[in-house]
């Protein structure tokens, strides 16, 4: 798979309104962009440090995989995101290897990145996002 970099990491917060101010702070640069996924049931706010994003989650609904999470396990790192160039040869890589995933095909995430997520119970615990900006 090869990923160049630490495209970003999510975290799971109950509201972006309490968290982004904590994380303006510690980073000394303002949320970039705060933009809604519909089909992921959560809001997210940006902030970018060198080449990694840090992405917040709030949940807008308490059935979406946020809302669970946050329910099951509180707020924290909820996953990281690998940038892949190929995203769908990637995947193909991942299965052959025995990696469970949960996209079988890319979709479209946040800020228009090519996403697909690998199953937390096949990568030691971490739910792990496999991202291509095709624009680059
Ligand atoms: N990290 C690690 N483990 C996780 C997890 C996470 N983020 N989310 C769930 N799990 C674990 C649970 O703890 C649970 O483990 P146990 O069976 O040992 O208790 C197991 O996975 C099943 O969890 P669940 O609460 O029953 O939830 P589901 O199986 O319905 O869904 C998952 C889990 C990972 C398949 C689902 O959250 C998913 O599809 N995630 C990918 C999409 C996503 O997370 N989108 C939000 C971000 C979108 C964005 O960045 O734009």
């Amino acid at each position: 798979m090869k990923p160049s970099h630490i495209e970003h990491i999510g975290i799971a917060v109950k509201t972006l309104d309490d968290a982004i101010p904590y994380y303006e702070r510690l980073l000394g640069t303002p949320c970039y962009a705060i933009e809604e996924v519909k089909d992921q049931q959560v809001r997210t706010a940006f902030f970018k440090i060198g080449q990694t994003k840090i992405e917040l989650l709030e949940s807008t609904s308490p059935e979406g995989p946020v809302g669970k999470f946050i329910e099951k396990k509180g707020e924290g790192i909820h996953h990281i995101a690998f940038a892949v160039e190929g995203l769908e040869h990637a995947l193909d890589e991942a299965k052959d290897s025995g990696i469970r995933l949960i996209d079988e095909k890319p979709r479209v995430g946040a800020e228009g990145l090519h996403i697909a997520f690998l199953h937390p119970k096949s990568t030691f615990g971490v739910l792990t996002e496999l991202c291509e900006d095709k624009n680059k």
